[in-house]
């Protein structure tokens, strides 16, 4: 006789094939110990920043049993975002860029693969819960618990032949499945592109991201972007993934392409960003995390984007950075006048300091 659980798994693994889901594993939904200990450690460290996510509370966010009474097991589906060939970039005032993992709503598409696995796990008796980059579970480590990849030295889970960009989720549930017993082996080897390219030096130990330098921390963080790391963020508006795209894995063509860009975009106007009113702005970006969902802090990344990527010769930019500095907000105003000095517009740097 077929044990339950083996049907559990076919009948998983054929609802993950059929939702676009690239690679899923099964772990136990035991507490992940050695990861709360390193939540605490970096935490203590200031390493986390002023993060919340899984350091808000490292007890719940390694302990499924928190979210799921009776957790059993997790079941783990990796939706990979990779494509071959970005949009074609439009020219203008500036372009500024978005990281790959947004370009199209790959945790809502991952959802709809997790949520029929939960679903069917529910017909089948049991109780299931579905958590994707939720602040109760770290996926990573879910991820490598299953075996679905190794840890590379830029923190993320790499999985063989498809790399690492991809996004993660859970079905966390009450069905005990056969689940992985031997984490994958490490296979960076002595390789360390991905810290060598990262702009700001954020990898500051293998494994170990230090978010107080790391780019796709700071464009979500409030406040002053910090002044050391503008230039460096260059025309990054979102995210950033030079760890990733230096890393070899990722730069083999694999069978986890989705081809083409066709309804995601991949990069933005700055002079149309910056010329959208509050709530056209989070209508159009709402589905990034935006620090309190204020359109300043679009603005401001926008702002230092325009400093490094704009051409002052265009009216345009000129235009925009002279508003700006006028801007009745106090951050934009400081950005503002940081991509005045930066674009040699020093008429208006000057204008504004007291005499
Ligand atoms: C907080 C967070 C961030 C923070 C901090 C990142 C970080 N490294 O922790 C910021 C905002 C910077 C960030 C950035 C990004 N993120 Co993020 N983020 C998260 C979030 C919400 C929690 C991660 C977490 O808990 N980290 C805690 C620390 C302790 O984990 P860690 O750094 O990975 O530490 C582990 C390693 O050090 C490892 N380890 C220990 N010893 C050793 C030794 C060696 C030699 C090695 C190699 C490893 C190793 O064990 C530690 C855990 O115990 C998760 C979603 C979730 N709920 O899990 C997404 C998540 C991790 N992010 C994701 C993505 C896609 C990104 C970006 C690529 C987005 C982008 N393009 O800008 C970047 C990548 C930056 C990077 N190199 O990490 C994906 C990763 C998928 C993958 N393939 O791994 C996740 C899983 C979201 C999802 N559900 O898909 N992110």
């Amino acid at each position: 006789m077929v044990p339950e659980s083996a049907v559990l798994e076919d009948a998983i693994a054929s609802l993950a094939d059929g939702h676009g889901i690239d690679k899923i594993g099964f772990c136990s939904a035991d507490t992940f110990e050695d990861v709360r200990a390193t939540l605490h450690e970096r935490k203590a460290a200031g390493l986390s920043a002023d993060m919340a996510f899984t350091y808000r509370n490292p007890d719940r966010a390694t302990d499924v049993s928190r979210s799921l009474d009776g957790a059993k097991s997790i079941v783990v589906g990796a939706r990979s975002y990779r494509r071959s060939t970005a949009q074609l970039d439009a020219s203008g005032a500036g372009i500024a860029n978005i990281a790959e993992y947004v370009w199209e709503p790959h945790y809502a598409e991952l959802r709809v693969g997790l949520d029929a696995i939960a679903e069917y796990l529910m017909a089948s008796g049991w109780n299931a819960r579905v958590l994707i980059d939720d602040n109760a579970l770290v996926d990573r480590a879910a991820a490598y618990r299953a075996g679905i990849g190794w840890w590379g030295k830029n923190s993320n889970i790499l999985v063989p032949g498809i790399g690492s960009k991809f996004v993660l989720g859970s079905v966390v549930t009450d069905a005990e499945l056969s689940v992985n017993s031997e984490p994958l082996a490490d296979q960076c080897g002595p390789c360390r592109r991905c810290i060598d390219s990262c702009p700001t030096t954020a990898i500051v130990a293998d494994g170990v991201i230090d978010s107080n330098r790391c780019l796709a921390w700071l464009v979500q963080a409030t406040g002053s972007f910090p002044i050391e790391h503008r230039k460096a963020l260059g025309g990054r508006i979102y995210g950033c993934d030079d760890c990733q795209t230096s890393c070899p894995p990722n730069v083999v063509a694999e069978r986890s392409d989705r081809g083409p860009l066709t309804t995601g975009v991949s990069s933005v106007e700055v002079a149309e960003l910056l010329t959208l009113d509050d709530e056209a702005l989070i209508e159009r970006f709402g589905a990034w995390y935006i620090p309190r969902r204020e359109a300043r802090y679009l603005r401001r990344n926008a702002l230092v984007v325009l400093g490094n990527v704009g051409d002052p010769q265009h009216i345009q930019v000129r235009e925009l950075v002279e508003q700006y500095v006028a801007s009745a907000d106090d951050i934009e105003r400081e950005h503002a006048l940081w991509a005045a000095g930066e674009l040699g517009f020093t008429d208006l740097v000057d204008a504004a300091v007291p005499s």
